[in-house]
């Protein structure tokens, strides 16, 4: 089979897996494959549970943040405004909101994360910059999706079963036992009192969260001190949650929240929000 033909039974397969599951069974389930610097992905799904897949096909990290628009906003409302707080530095507009999505991936790998979609108009954005600080989406890296309400309710679709549970706070992450080595899925809530995201990094053997802390404080110079990423969720809103699926080899780690603050539009991480755990 032919490169073009794999891609085009891969979407077709995703578009398929993007249809409502039916009534009890599991979230539906929607693939989005990234490059650089966009996102492949359908332009209409259900609302309802939905578990997104992030393929990462690019050569840079890419994650998919959602963004639900305020009503009567569009995806050009969404980029006169953000043009405008790139330039102020100054906080998203309040008719901006951030249900999650999957946070980042390394090349080649996927990440998975689950969160209901209420109808409306959203944006899938990738916030993560380029080697010359540029973000993702001000290369063109967003994608208008429209969540249509449809003709029945969502079924009553489950939550995957969460094994550990982290609380995002102003500023640390709070987890409910000590993540192990395997699979896991994890429920993240945010019980802060601003938006925050949480992306989990591998240290590679004798790296530490203080190398890390130097690099991003260098100005994010030269490569990442990290290993591969797991992923994650991408900002949630306050009081909002969303499961991630990730598996751990026994390690170091760092979780991270690189969400600007609300008060001096620092990245979290320098706010104290970069935690160093261990997987074993
Ligand atoms: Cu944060």
């Amino acid at each position: 089979m032919s490169i073009r033909r794999l891609a085009l039974a891969s979407l077709v397969w995703a578009v398929g897996c993007s249809r409502p599951a039916p009534q009890g069974a599991g979230p539906s389930v929607v693939t989005i494959t990234a490059t650089d610097y966009a996102f492949g992905m359908p332009d209409t799904i259900p609302a309802g549970l939905t578990t997104f897949r992030l393929v990462n096909q690019g050569k840079e990290l890419h994650h998919a943040s959602l963004v639900r628009l305020g009503e009567g906003k569009s995806a050009a409302d969404f980029q006169a405004g953000l043009a405008a707080a790139m330039k102020s530095h100054a906080p998203p507009p309040s008719w901006m909101t951030f249900p999650g999505g999957p946070n980042a991936v390394t090349l080649g790998d996927t990440g998975v994360a689950t969160q209901m979609l209420e109808p409306g108009s959203y944006v899938l954005v990738c916030w993560i910059p380029s080697l010359d600080g540029v973000p993702h989406v001000m290369k063109g890296m967003m994608h208008p999706l429209v969540v249509t309400a449809g003709a029945a309710p969502s079924p009553a679709a489950a939550e995957p079963p969460a094994d550990v549970t982290i609380k995002l706070t102003d500023y640390d992450f709070q987890l409910s036992q000590p993540l192990t080595a395997g699979k896991h899925v994890v429920r993240v809530e945010n019980t802060g009192a601003q938006p925050h995201e949480i992306v989990i990094a591998a240290l590679p053997p004798g790296k530490t969260l203080q190398d890390f802390i130097a690099w991003e404080e260098g100005g994010e110079k030269g490569p990442l001190p990290t290993g591969a990423w797991l992923g994650g969720v991408t900002t949630l809103d306050v009081g909002g949650h969303s499961e991630f699926a990730a598996s751990f080899a026994p390690g170091s780690y760092l979780l991270l929240c690189f969400w600007p603050d609300v008060k001096d539009g620092k990245p979290h991480i320098m706010h104290g929000m970069a935690k160093q755990i261990t997987v074993s």
